[in-house]
């Protein structure tokens, strides 16, 4: 978003800055950091009247939905924040969103835990999990298999570019859970040595698609070919209503420099080395594009099961949970 919105705290534009440059990431902690962004916006307004109160609520709102499009978790929760805000005074508005988003906050914690015990069910002593990305869904699972005394082992692909399975690993090392990490190249030659494909997602389409981290896919087409079972660990706060009524996920595109630094691409390319600093090269007309999609989507015939705090569910049936949960509701109480 363009320039801080009148009203909205800084604390606010500091959370939305940390989302948009993945200082806060995965989808719970998104979601998670949203709603406390804006309980702070409740404590610290300092709106005299109840339509300003709101309304800088919903500008808040509106700041943090701007800042990454594909995690459906973080609507929700602006959605879910904002539907509690409730009373004719200030300061009835102000505690009845910390309330809220304090409700949300544990909630979020213990879906989690739920879903791990659920997801801990099918992995048994002795297997071998490959993972994608860091997500504390999947991790869950694997936190509560290892409660529950199962011995297991990790192959941990890096996940390229920004590396994120670095944080899987260390996590699955405190647990001393024996970790072999892998380049994402290399993961159909060890699916031979996994049991379990083990995934979080950042959106779950009505189809039951899963919108997880770039290269999600590929592993889970290997995995099939393999016959090795897909499980996709997704607390329903993941599942997308939009997509009820036909929308589809937007696919978050992310800076080139994610990819190549200026020295790389002056290596690539006979031209001068850019000097901007910004998030993309400056325009040439060398012919060299750089693409960087964060996300892709794996469709339903690829996963095994959707595993969710709510029970496991094989993804094509998992539209009957999210009628349940949302209806046909899909507005977005911050454009009001
Ligand atoms: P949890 C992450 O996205 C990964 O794609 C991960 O699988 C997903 O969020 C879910 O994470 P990013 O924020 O909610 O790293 O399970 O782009 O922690």
């Amino acid at each position: 978003m363009d320039g801080a919105e009148p009203g909205v705290v800084p604390a606010v534009e500091s959370t939305a800055d940390d989302i948009t440059a993945m200082r806060i990431r995965g989808a719970a902690a998104i979601a998670d950091a949203a709603a406390e962004a804006l309980a702070t916006q409740a404590e610290r307004s300092t709106a005299e009247n109840p339509a300003t109160f709101e309304q800088e609520l919903r500008a808040a709102a509106a700041t943090l939905y701007e800042t990454r499009p594909t995690a459906v978790s973080l609507p929700n929760a602006l959605r879910y924040v904002l539907r509690g805000m409730d009373g004719d005074t200030v300061a009835d508005l102000r505690s009845s969103t910390i309330a809220r988003a304090e409700r949300f906050q544990r909630d979020l914690a213990q879906a989690q835990d739920r879903l791990g015990e659920i997801g801990a069910h099918r992995l048994q002593d002795g297997d071998t999990v490959m993972t994608h990305c860091h997500s504390t869904d999947a991790l869950a699972c694997l936190e509560a298999a290892l409660e529950a005394g199962k011995d297991l082992e990790a192959i941990v692909k890096e996940t390229r570019p920004r590396k994120q399975g670095h944080i899987t690993a260390r996590q699955l090392r405190e647990w001393d859970v024996p970790v072999t990490l892998i380049a994402d190249n290399a993961a159909r030659r060890y699916l031979d040595r996994a049991d379990h494909v083990l995934v979080g997602a950042d959106s779950i389409a009505a189809d039951g698609s899963v919108i997880n981290k770039i290269g999600t896919s590929g592993l889970a087409v290997n995995a099939r070919e393999r016959g090795v079972p897909v499980m996709v660990a997704a607390q329903t706060i993941k599942l997308h209503p939009d997509t009820m009524t036909g929308h589809t996920v937007e696919i978050e595109m992310r800076s080139e420099r994610e990819l190549l630094s200026n020295e790389e691409r002056a290596a690539i390319i006979d031209e001068p080395e850019p000097t901007g600093d910004g998030d993309e090269f400056s325009a040439t007309d060398s012919g060299l594009t750089v693409e960087n999609p964060a996300f892709d989507v794996t469709p339903p015939r690829y996963v095994d099961a959707i595993v969710t705090e709510r029970g496991q569910f094989p993804p094509e049936s998992i539209v009957t949970l999210m009628r349940e949960l949302f209806g046909e509701l899909t507005d977005d109480p911050w454009n009001d």
